[in-house]
């Protein structure tokens, strides 16, 4: 039986994570940061079935004592500091988590299992920030534009680094925006999508949003995770871009949820002039050929099925109703 270790394991793709490795019968282990109220609503059917510890990304030798008391074959780090406005008003939290704190573990890695441990990194499209080719691939250079793109840069190229430096077997996932019904509230799909559905149920009268020009390639967060465990598959350790190839504005992405309550979006959506960014990241959109044609990666979930699936989620949630189960194919 394969053990993997998953950095981040609370969070949305921790979740997602945690579940596709258990069905490809892996024994798998979490890192959860000690809090004083528990943060496990993502992972509460997972209950019994993953083993988690407490380690935190700012600490090295707790990052050392989780490796070697869970010995894993796969290391997946998706812990991260990881709202981009967030990085604005704590730019050193966000490089000592988002940055070095891939370094930590990286050095964890080489130190208890170098030749045996394969590692993944959670690298984002924000990298690509103030975009120099249209679409973005493996080979197109950086611009970030916050201080988490910046972070995750560096995350990126200490994760080619060790590759390269030490021979190990390490990937950076180079992920576009993927949501799910799974994903934090702060975010501008689930913003939205809990928005309309209180607009929706009468429990709230208007929505409140920053740039509705900016556009991204939004994929599903259950198609995402699987493309991560692919990459840790292969023979060889590379990085890969993983979208969806396709990009929308954040007003179609508004349109199609009123469309899916039936309401008319421009009664309710205000525009507030604080949400928007110091520097904004305007066109997203990736090229995912190499992960298609190298990892047999494809998405499976469309964007208007994504924006329904989530509008479906909040509303049933907020009815107290049980939430649909949202799993990818093959999950
Ligand atoms: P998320 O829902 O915000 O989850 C982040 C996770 O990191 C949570 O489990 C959080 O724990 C944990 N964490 C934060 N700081 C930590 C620390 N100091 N020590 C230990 N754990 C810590 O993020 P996500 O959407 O699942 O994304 C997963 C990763 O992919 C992140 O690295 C993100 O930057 C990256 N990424 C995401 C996207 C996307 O569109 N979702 C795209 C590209 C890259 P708590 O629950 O305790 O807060
Ligand atoms: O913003 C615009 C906003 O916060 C998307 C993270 O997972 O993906 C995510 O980062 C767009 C931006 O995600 C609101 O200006 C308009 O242009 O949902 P978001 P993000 O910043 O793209 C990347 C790949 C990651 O790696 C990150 O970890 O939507 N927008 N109005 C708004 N955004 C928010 N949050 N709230 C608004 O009211």
């Amino acid at each position: 039986m394969k053990r993997a270790l998953i950095t981040g394991v609370t969070g949305q793709d921790g979740s997602y994570l945690s579940e596709l490795l258990l069905s490809e019968g892996y024994e798998v282990h979490g890192v959860v940061r000690r809090s004083s109220t528990e943060n496990f609503e993502r992972i509460a059917d997972l209950s019994g079935k993953i083993h988690l510890h407490q380690a935190d990304l700012l600490d090295q030798l707790s990052i050392i004592d989780v490796i070697k008391e869970t010995q894993p074959d796969e290391v997946y780090n998706l812990a991260a500091m990881s709202f981009v406005p967030t990085s604005w008003k704590q730019p050193v939290l966000t490089g000592e988590f988002t940055g070095i704190g891939v370094t930590r573990v990286l050095e964890a890695v080489k130190l208890l299992g170098r030749d045996r441990i394969k590692f993944y990194q959670a690298s984002s499209s924000e990298m690509f920030g103030k975009v120099l080719e249209v679409p973005q691939t493996e080979t197109t250079p950086f611009y970030p534009r916050s201080p988490y793109g910046v972070a995750k840069v560096y995350g990126h190229w200490i994760t080619v680094n060790y590759r390269e430096s030490y021979n190990m077997f390490c990937c950076s996932g180079i992920l576009f925006n993927h949501e799910s019904p799974r994903r934090g509230r702060e975010f501008v799909t689930r913003k939205v999508t809990d928005g309309v559905a209180r607009i929706k149920l009468g429990m709230a009268k208007t929505l409140k949003l920053g740039n509705l020009d900016s556009k991204r390639d939004w994929g599903f967060a259950g198609d995402y995770v699987r493309a991560m465990w692919l990459m840790l598959q292969q023979d060889k350790p590379d990085d890969y871009v993983v979208a969806t190839g396709e990009t929308h504005t954040v007003k179609r992405l508004v349109e199609l949820a009123f469309d899916a309550v039936g309401l008319k979006w421009d009664k309710y959506v205000e525009i507030d002039s604080s949400l928007v960014r110091p520097a904004e990241v305007d066109l997203l959109i990736g090229d995912p050929t190499k992960a298609k044609t190298k990892l047999g990666w494809k998405p499976e979930v469309t964007f208007e099925q994504l924006v329904e699936m989530m509008v479906k989620a909040d509303l049933a949630r907020l009815q107290g109703q049980s939430i649909p189960d949202f799993k990818a194919k093959g999950i």
